[in-house]
C-alpha cells in the first residue's frame, strides 16, 4: 500500500474548504446607544474588520446588517435609542420582529442567537429608561428566549464597571450576564494607558449559551480569545485521539493504515476551521512531510509508520507487523498538539506561512511534532 504525501495534502485542503463553508451562521444583535461603542466592540471580538467594510444594509428602520462575502456572520446594529421614548419602543418592536422572523424561518443561519445590549461605563449612570426597555424587552422574550447579555463597554475603571455591575444585577433582568469590557486600550492621560480586557470573557460567556451547532462558528470569526480557540481544538484532538483509537484496536496491519489518515485530516479540518487562519497547500505539504516523511513522494505506508515510530521513543520497531490502537492514538494526539503550536504561531505572527516551506520550517515543525509525541508518552 503506497500513500502520497501530496494527496494527503490535497485532501486537507479540501477538507477545510468543506468544513468552513459548512459552517453555521451566527446572528448577534448589538444594541444600544449611538457612541457608546457598539462597532468598536465588534471591530474588537471579530477577525474581519466588519465595521470597515461599510455601514451594513438597513433591514429596519432602527436596523442594520453588517456582513461580509464568506463570513458566517451577521451583526444587527440597532440606533434610535438616543431618540427618546417613541423611537426606543420602535427599537424594541424592529428587535422582536427580526427575531420571530428568525423562529418562522426554521433556519439556524437566519435565527437570532444572541443580543448584547451595550450601556457605557464610562457615562456613570445607568438610566432609568434604558431599565425599564430592558425590563419590556426581556418580558417580550420570556416566549423566544434569544440569551441577552449586557455588555459595559469603555470600563476603563474597573470600579465604575463593578458599581454599574452591581446595579444592573440588583434590577434581577433576565440576562445572561454582565459583563465590563473594554474594546480597545483607553489612554486616560500621557502616563497611564488602560489596557484593552473582558474580550475574551464575552466570548467565554458566548460559547455558554450559544447551541452545540454554532460553537465551530464562535470560535472560527473571534479574535477576543486564543484560550478559548485552543481549548476548542485540543476537543477536536480528543475526538479523533478516540477514533483513531478505535480504528487501532485490532491492530492494524502497516499496509492499512491509510485507514487512519481520514480520521487526521479531519482534525487537521476541524482545528483549521477554529483558528480560521487562511491556509494553503504548501503549508499542509510541509507539515505532513515533516511529521509523516518525505515530501511530495509517493512512500509506502510501512516507511510512514516506522518513521513515526522513530519518533517515539521506546515504542520499538515494526516487528510484528502492525501497529496497536494505544499507538494509533497516541501518534493522533502528537501531530494534532503539534497542528495546534503551528497554528497558534501563526495566528500570533511569529511565524509566517511562506517560511513552513523551508528548510528550517521543516525542522521547526518536526522538532515540535517530537516534543508532543515525548509529551505524550
Ligand atoms: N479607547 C477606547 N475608545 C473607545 C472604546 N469604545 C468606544 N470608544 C470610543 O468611543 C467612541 C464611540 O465608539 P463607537 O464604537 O463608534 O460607538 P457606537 O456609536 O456605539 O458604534 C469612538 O470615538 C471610540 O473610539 C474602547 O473600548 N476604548
Ligand atoms: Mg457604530
Amino acid at each position: 500500500m503506497e500513500i502520497n504525501t501530496d494527496k494527503i495534502a490535497e485532501d486537507c485542503i479540501k477538507a477545510i474548504n468543506e468544513k468552513i463553508k459548512n459552517l453555521k451562521t451566527l446572528n448577534i444583535i448589538v444594541a444600544g446607544k449611538t457612541g457608546v461603542g457598539k462597532s468598536t466592540l465588534i471591530n474588537g471580538m471579530f477577525r474581519e474588520n466588519l465595521v470597515e467594510t461599510g455601514m451594513g444594509k438597513p433591514v429596519t428602520m432602527h436596523m442594520r446588517k453588517i456582513s461580509k462575502k464568506g463570513f458566517p456572520l451577521n451583526v444587527y446594529d440597532t440606533r434610535g435609542f438616543e431618540l427618546g421614548k417613541d423611537a426606543q419602543v420602535e427599537v424594541k418592536k424592529e428587535v422582536v420582529e427580526v427575531i420571530q422572523k428568525g423562529i418562522v424561518s426554521k433556519d439556524v443561519n437566519e435565527s437570532i442567537h444572541c443580543i448584547w445590549y451595550c450601556i457605557n461605563t464610562a457615562s456613570n449612570r445607568v438610566e432609568q429608561e434604558e431599565i425599564d426597555w430592558l425590563k419590556d424587552f426581556t418580558k417580550e422574550n420570556q416566549v423566544t428566549q434569544v440569551p441577552i447579555i449586557i455588555v459595559l463597554t469603555q470600563s476603563f475603571s474597573k470600579k465604575k464597571a463593578k458599581e454599574m455591575r452591581d446595579m444592573i444585577l440588583n434590577e434581577n433582568l433576565d440576562v445572561i450576564q454582565v459583563v465590563p469590557v473594554l474594546a480597545m486600550d483607553y489612554d486616560i492621560d500621557d502616563e497611564y494607558i488602560a489596557k484593552a480586557y473582558g474580550l475574551d470573557t464575552l466570548i467565554k460567556v458566548m460559547s455558554e449559551v450559544l447551541p452545540n451547532e454554532l460553537q465551530d462558528t464562535l470560535q472560527n470569526v473571534q479574535k477576543a480569545s486564543l484560550e478559548e480557540k485552543k481549548r476548542y481544538a485540543q476537543a477536536a484532538v480528543v475526538t479523533a485521539t478516540a477514533a483513531a483509537f478505535g480504528e487501532g484496536f485490532s491492530p492494524i496491519p502497516f499496509s492499512d493504515c491509510a485507514l487512519l489518515i481520514p480520521t487526521q485530516v479531519a482534525m487537521i479540518a476541524s482545528i483549521t476551521a477554529i483558528f480560521g487562519l487562511d491556509i494553503n497547500k504548501s503549508l499542509i505539504t510541509s507539515f505532513v512531510s515533516s511529521t509523516v516523511g518525505a515530501g511530495g513522494a509517493t512512500i509506502a505506508g510501512k516507511t510512514i509508520v516506522s518513521n513515526l515510530l522513530k519518533l517515539i521513543p521506546g515504542a520499538g520497531t515494526i516487528a510484528g507487523g502492525s501497529i496497536s490502537g494505544a499507538t494509533a492514538g497516541m501518534l493522533t494526539t502528537a501531530l494534532g498538539e503539534a497542528y495546534i503550536l503551528l497554528m497558534e504561531a501563526i495566528y500570533k505572527g511569529e511565524l509566517k506561512s511562506s517560511e513552513m516551506n523551508t528548510d528550517i520550517g521543516k525542522q521547526e515543525m518536526k522538532k515540535l511534532f517530537k516534543e508532543r509525541i515525548k509529551a505524550n508518552k
